[in-house]
């Protein structure tokens, strides 16, 4: 069985080849002499008896991952669970699914063919959570998902891969608030999510995030053709102390609601 230490790694080298801009800003971060862990992993799938929450949890549970909290999503339609791990230096992990008995049988549909395409080899696989994508999709049923759900086409586009990596603001030195590393992040040009607010979250709810929005990267969709859509983003979280003393490790629903939104395409 694979180790944690080189899942997480594979995974951090899959996320940075496909996604740039992440891994600069990574950079530059450690040029300014800090030491950046991360607070959480997120990935995304479909509640599809095959596909489910589950599918994906498991191979973390085998590596000593334990289930902690659930949000729901109603607008949007998801359902998440985060997982953490005994040795609390090790991520997060956040997974949502979106719930295919309230979506359009457009969508239904769609996706019940795409996971027919899966083979329970890739399911099975200690790597799944960075599996890619298991299925042929054309960029036509792609701008059709995405008009009803974003979050449908993102992972109809991408499969299985970390959704977004997210610095652990609390152990960063200089930048240790979030307003200041908005502001240093922004000045290096990259565009942080508005919704909701740049910083998600108050001291009162135990967490501060904000995030950067996807940059665009081409995908090469199955009948042939490439095109810029959306990929993954980079999000920066800040944890306070309960009443115990212990730094909060849940997620914030209404938070999260918004983060979603990192992978909308910008206008
Ligand atoms: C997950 C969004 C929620 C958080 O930290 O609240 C989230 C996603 O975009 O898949 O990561
Ligand atoms: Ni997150």
């Amino acid at each position: 069985m694979m180790n944690l230490d080189t899942l997480l790694q594979k995974m951090w080298v899959d996320y940075c080849q496909l996604n740039p801009a992440a891994k600069r800003i990574y950079d530059i971060f450690t040029a300014e002499g800090e030491t950046v862990l991360n607070d959480h992993i997120a990935l995304r799938t479909f509640n599809h008896p095959r596909l489910g929450i589950e599918s994906l949890a498991k191979h973390f549970k085998k590596l000593g991952y334990v289930e902690k909290g659930e949000y729901t999503f109603v607008e949007k339609k998801l359902y998440a669970k985060h997982y953490e791990h005994p040795n609390m230096d090790n991520p997060k992990i956040f997974i949502s699914e979106l719930e295919l008995e309230k979506v359009s049988p457009f969508i239904r549909e769609t996706v019940n063919q795409l996971v027919a395409q899966v083979p329970d080899s890739v399911i099975e696989s200690e790597t799944f959570a960075m599996a890619g994508r298991p299925w042929k999709v054309n960029w036509e049923t792609y701008a059709k998902l995405a008009e009803e759900s974003e979050y449908a086409s993102w992972v109809a586009a991408y499969g299985f891969r970390p959704n977004h990596f997210t610095v652990n603001v609390n152990k960063l030195n200089k930048f240790n608030d979030l307003p200041t590393l908005n502001k240093f992040v922004q000045e290096k040009g990259y565009t942080l999510n508005k919704s909701g607010g740049e910083i998600k979250g108050t001291k009162a709810d135990y967490l501060e995030q904000s995030s950067t929005m996807a940059s665009e990267i081409p995908v090469k969709f199955d009948d042939g053709s490439t095109h810029n859509i959306p990929g993954c983003y980079y999000e920066f979280a800040k944890r306070y102390p309960l009443d115990n003393g212990q730094l909060y490790q849940g997620f914030v629903a209404k938070s999260a609601d918004k983060i979603f939104e990192s992978t909308n395409k910008q206008k």
